[in-house]
């Protein structure tokens, strides 16, 4: 049983360890450029078997069906400093030849009641095996790291109260969603200043770094002429 379950679940996982290199890949590219980077960082994950399970239980999902219906079986999350960057990420995700989007959720525009916001892309991805292409789901989750501050503490609220929170609590959380989305909007109207800072904060640590490879390679050479000697 184990084995078919890890035979099912190998391209879910070689998708999750392909697009974080390449989704890290678009954060060194800006950071090169020296550039504003849209993506602050990436996380990734396959869903573990137990949650498969449960999930298809909740779901009525039948577990031949899963590969069509269980749409974050692969999940990957990028997290970003302003709510305008996320909107950034899903045009460049929108641009990529390599993975096709096939449902878009804006949770942010439209927030859940829970108070919860994320932009959420249901992408497919083809994957290759050794001997055929075969494409999955992939749910990409983008946030800002105000929102993803929320989301995981509300997701690990979730697992003592099962979704049945306590009156109080369920409007104590509603509230601090809004606090959190208040940061985030009070962070856009200064990240002009913000990202001029960043720029040359970034550029300044390239050229200390650039200093400090040349002093490298100076000491490096005279200390192998005197090797030489
Ligand atoms: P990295 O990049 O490997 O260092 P659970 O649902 O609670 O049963 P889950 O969510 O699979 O279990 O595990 P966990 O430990 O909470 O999350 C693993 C990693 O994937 C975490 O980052 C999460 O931020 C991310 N992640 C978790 N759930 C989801 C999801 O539903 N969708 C997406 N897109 N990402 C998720 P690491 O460990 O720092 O990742
Ligand atoms: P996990 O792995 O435990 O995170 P549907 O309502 O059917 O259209 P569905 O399938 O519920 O949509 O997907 P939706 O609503 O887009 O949510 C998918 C994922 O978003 C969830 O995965 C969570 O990771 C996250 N999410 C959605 N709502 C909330 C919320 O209120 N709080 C938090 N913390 N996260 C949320 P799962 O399936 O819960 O699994």
């Amino acid at each position: 049983m184990r084995q078919e379950w890890d035979l099912f679940l190998a391209p879910y996982s070689q998708a999750v360890d392909e697009l974080k290199v390449k989704l890290r890949g678009i954060r060194k590219q800006y950071q090169q450029e020296n550039e504003h980077v849209p993506i602050e960082f990436v996380t990734g994950r396959v869903k573990p078997v137990d949650s498969i399970l449960n999930k298809a239980e909740l779901r009525e999902i039948p577990l031949e069906r899963l590969e069509s219906d269980m749409e974050d079986i692969a999940g990957l999350r990028i997290m970003c400093q302003f709510v305008e960057d996320i909107y950034q990420v899903v045009e460049l995700l929108r641009k990529r030849n390599d993975l096709e989007i096939v449902v878009e959720k804006d949770y942010i525009t439209n927030k859940k009641p829970s108070g919860y916001r994320s932009y959420h892309l249901v992408c497919q991805y083809p994957v290759q095996l050794t001997h055929e292409e075969k494409k999955i789901l992939v749910e990409i989750q983008i946030r800002t790291l105000s929102m993803n501050f929320w989301a995981t503490i509300e997701h690990s609220l979730n697992y003592k109260y099962q979704g049945e929170y306590p009156e109080e609590i369920r409007q104590r959380l509603q509230k601090t969603a809004e606090s959190a989305f208040q940061l985030d909007e009070e962070m856009s109207k200064i990240r002009e200043e913000i990202k001029e800072a960043q720029r040359i904060f970034s550029y300044d640590k390239r050229q200390e770094q650039k200093k400090g490879r040349s002093k490298r390679s100076f000491w490096e050479a005279e200390n192998n002429e005197n090797w030489g000697r």
